[in-house]
């Protein structure tokens, strides 16, 4: 094996090395699927730990408890009574953004 040529762990095929030495994704990242890549990057001679942490951003589909809510209110109902409160949750709401 050449100077000139690496390997980078398996593992990972979101990120590629190519010959000039550069990384580039070569696949979608997603936090919720994995939130850091631990990449070894080795020749013959030596070897150097690549630690790529993904950063969160809210891309994950709010999901609400129920499909159809129904709701009553009487005519007349004055103006700014409550009708309902709505909670949803996504995968990204419990790491902040
Ligand atoms: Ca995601
Ligand atoms: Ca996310």
């Amino acid at each position: 094996m050449s100077s000139q040529e690496f390997i980078v762990s398996a593992c990972c095929h979101v990120i590629r090395l190519c010959l000039s030495g550069i990384l580039t994704l070569a696949g979608r990242l997603d936090y919720e699927a994995c939130s850091q890549y631990r990449l070894v990057v080795a020749d013959d001679d030596t070897s150097q730990l690549i630690i790529v942490d993904v950063l969160n951003v809210n891309d994950e589909t709010p999901q609400f408890s129920q499909s159809v809510y129904h709701v009553f209110l009487s005519e007349h109902c004055p103006l700014h009574t409550f009708v309902i409160q709505l909670v949803a949750t996504d995968a990204d709401s419990c790491h902040g953004n």
